[in-house]
């Protein structure tokens, strides 16, 4: 009898469409982890199926690209509407063309156009440190694996400007809970790519590359901070820190590191590459406070990119009844 059954290409399981090599290795990667089979055909096992998952058919999704082919059965991700400041959203163009990400130029409205080189499928994040067993994540087997949703954060750089954005992604403490760190793990940090072929601006300046960054465990584990994988109901655009990145809404924009290959968890505090630069101006801790002046220039207001209104800043930058508890002395 020959084989009737003849399915949509949205119904196609990950098994049909990747390469078996490809399959196996995930899962193998997914078991360190002690992922279950069931979480891999994404979101199942969180409530989310029932999103628009042939959105965009994988074919599309599978373009040279996608850090994961399977991403277009992932967005746009169910929105949390616990997250949401009721503030008009940035536009999504104004957001895309005006970006720091040193690595490729210092010139915010040129990142857009300097990221054609920079390769993001296969990506890899090394996981080590004082952690019980140290693991290479693949990109793609990750993003598959966890339940994606979309909160709307504000975001504010100390350059004393802001914009509003819908983020897609999940708790870093989600994951922090899969890769068991140690009990003498005080601090997570961090790394950027090091790829100055395919980023203009690590060959061009004198900066410590690769971006380092890093945060308190307690920062970490907070439920505000992201693995972010996506914007504007789509994975992350290179210029914004494709495959994944963190978000960090109380504190100032360089704290949310782009484009991550490695994570490790360590007792001491980590020095950040901002920190290594200018101390003074740009110190580990970074809480968004509009009563402390940088040293050139007051954080008492800010301006927002898409309408340049300038607002009022907020302390953590208006997260204070999530962080506040953290800092006993502000
Ligand atoms: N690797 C890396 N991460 C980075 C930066 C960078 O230059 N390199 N810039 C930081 C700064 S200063 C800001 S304000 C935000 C900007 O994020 P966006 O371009 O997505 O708005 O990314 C942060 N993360
Ligand atoms: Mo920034």
């Amino acid at each position: 009898m020959p084989n009737i059954i003849v399915r949509p290409d949205w119904q196609l399981s990950e098994k049909d469409i990747t390469p078996e090599s490809i399959y196996q290795n995930r899962r193998l990667f997914l078991k360190q982890l002690g992922f279950t089979g069931a979480a891999l055909i994404g979101g199942s096992a969180t409530g989310c199926g029932k999103e628009p998952e042939a959105k965009v058919a994988p074919s599309v999704a599978a373009s040279k690209e996608a850090a994961n082919p399977n991403s277009g059965r992932k967005y746009p991700a169910r929105r949390n509407p616990e997250f949401n400041p009721k503030l008009p959203l940035t536009d999504a163009e104004v957001a895309g063309s005006y970006n720091n990400f040193y690595e490729f130029t210092l010139v915010k409205e040129a990142v857009k156009n300097k990221v054609g080189k920079f390769i993001i499928s296969p990506w890899s994040i090394q996981v080590g440190g004082l952690v019980e067993k140290p693991v290479t994540l693949d990109f793609a087997e990750l993003e598959d694996s966890m339940p994606l949703e979309e909160r709307i954060y504000r975001f504010r750089c100390v350059e004393a400007w802001s914009m509003v954005v819908p983020w897609t992604g999940f708790p870093l403490s989600m994951l922090i809970d899969k890769l068991k760190p140690k009990s003498d793990a005080k601090f997570i940090r961090f790394e950027t790519f090091n790829k100055p072929d395919q980023a203009p601006g690590m060959a061009s300046s004198n900066y410590p590359w690769p971006y380092f960054e890093g945060l308190r465990m307690d920062e970490a584990m907070n439920p505000l901070t992201m693995v972010v994988t996506g914007i504007y109901g789509k994975p992350l655009p290179k210029q914004h820190g494709a495959p994944l990145r963190i978000i960090v809404p109380w504190k100032y924009g360089y704290k949310s590191i782009k484009s991550i290959v490695k994570i490790d968890f360590i007792a001491n505090q980590p020095k950040t590459f901002w920190e290594t630069l200018a101390s003074d101006e740009y110190p580990f801790e970074s809480n968004v406070n509009p009563a402390v002046s940088h040293p050139r220039w007051s954080q008492a207001t800010e301006k927002v990119i898409d309408t340049g209104d300038r607002v009022r800043t907020q302390l953590y930058n208006g997260y204070g009844s999530y962080v506040a508890k953290l800092y006993p002395k502000v």
